[in-house]
């Protein structure tokens, strides 16, 4: 792949005006039970599987819940086409719903997602709280579209490393108006200081935004023309997600050796399995360079407007989740708190990740055991 590695200095670059950017981290907030907003979440039962999983002792008449089935998560191609449609209509459906107050500037709870996303977001990416957070952000999103928007199929992940050859050959991205995520579109726009298309396909053909700004859903499939020999789309960043990249992956030693190889430290020539189809795809669903001159800067992300993140993320989350079933990993927490620094080694299992309003704040601990309460599911 010649001329990547330009394009990872480059990236790195932008990184780094982030970090100096961002400043000092926000404190993280606490559990607080007292305090409910989110009327599909069991705060009394989140308080006391926190501290369970802390190592506190329960006050009198606490209880933690217990799962009433475990729920099993399947490849998105595995659906069937009805669940696949109403899929699309309840994430669809957020964007009506009320963001029960948890952002301050936007009234629904599809944006609540975005806004918390990009709330202190060096925070959680790029470090040893990026899987955990994020699997919880995932399982929240979909308790959201079940008990608020009725939907009751099974959570969906996309396995992209099947379409690694050809992510444009993917059926995710199908033009379907019921089933299909779409794909790049046709009329070229600037809202975020680098230039997108306006998704006109699929599903979410047309799909308004709020966050940064009122704007249409947009991707830019061609942003790493140049890295192929067609120069027409960025396909080659494929090698980043192919299966010789996730068999890496479960070999992973250390949990922080698990978040490098994903991140893609492991290999100066591969952008990671996590960052891989974001880069690809840039435009809402967030690459290098996105809202980098813009008045909404460092606030850059906003990738869950575009509505794959849910079944990309959810794979991320199914390779952490397959690496936890190797011997001896299930619990195995360790890395990096401050973004992009290996030689950092503060992150603990006790930490509080912060989702700002939505639902209780969990400790890392609470998120390792995907089958335990509250999140009960598998894959
Ligand atoms: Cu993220």
């Amino acid at each position: 792949m010649p001329g990547l590695l330009s394009l990872v200095s480059s990236s790195l670059l932008v990184v780094q005006a982030l970090l100096a950017a961002h400043g000092t981290h926000a404190q993280s907030g606490s559990l607080d039970a007292a305090n409910p907003i989110v009327p599909f979440v069991d705060y009394p039962g989140m308080a006391a599987a926190s501290a369970q999983a802390v190592g506190k002792p329960l006050a009198h008449g606490q209880r933690v819940p217990k799962c009433k089935s475990i729920k099993k998560r399947i490849e998105w191609r595995k659906l069937t086409y009805g669940q696949k449609k109403d899929y699309m209509q309840s994430l669809k459906c957020l964007q009506k719903k009320p963001d029960f107050g948890i952002s301050p500037q936007y009234p629904n709870l599809y944006d609540a997602f975005v806004w918390v996303h990009t709330t202190n977001w060096t925070d959680y990416h790029l470090n040893a709280w990026f899987m955990p957070w994020h699997r919880w952000f995932v399982w929240i999103h979909s308790e959201a579209m079940e008990k608020v928007c009725g939907y009751h199929g099974p959570v969906p992940y996309w396995n992209y490393t099947a379409d690694y050859k050809n992510l444009l050959e993917s059926p995710i991205f199908s033009s379907d108006p019921n089933i299909g995520f779409g794909s790049h579109g046709r009329t070229a726009v600037n809202v975020s200081g680098l230039v997108g298309y306006k998704v006109d396909n699929g599903a979410f053909a047309n799909m308004k935004l709020n966050i940064p700004v009122n704007h249409y859903l947009t991707r830019n499939f061609s942003a790493w023309k140049t890295l192929d020999p067609t120069r027409q789309y960025g396909i080659a960043l494929g090698e980043s997600f192919s299966p010789a990249a996730v068999t890496r992956a479960l070999s992973a030693d250390k949990f922080s050796d698990l978040e490098a190889i994903i991140e893609g430290f492991d290999n100066p020539l591969h952008f990671g399995i996590h960052n891989s189809p974001h880069f690809f795809s840039m435009g809402d669903w967030t690459g290098p360079g996105w809202m980098n001159n813009t008045q909404w800067f460092p606030q850059i992300a906003v990738a869950p407007n575009d509505p794959i993140f849910w079944i990309h993320h959810a794979y991320v989350d199914q390779v952490f989740w397959s690496w936890q079933q190797k011997p001896g990993k299930q619990w195995l927490f360790n890395g990096n708190f401050p973004w992009f620094d290996p030689t950092d080694n503060s992150a603990k299992a006790t930490d509080i990740l912060p989702f700002y309003g939505l639902g209780p704040n969990p400790p890392v601990n609470l998120t390792l055991k995907t089958e335990n309460w509250p999140m009960c599911y598998t894959y």
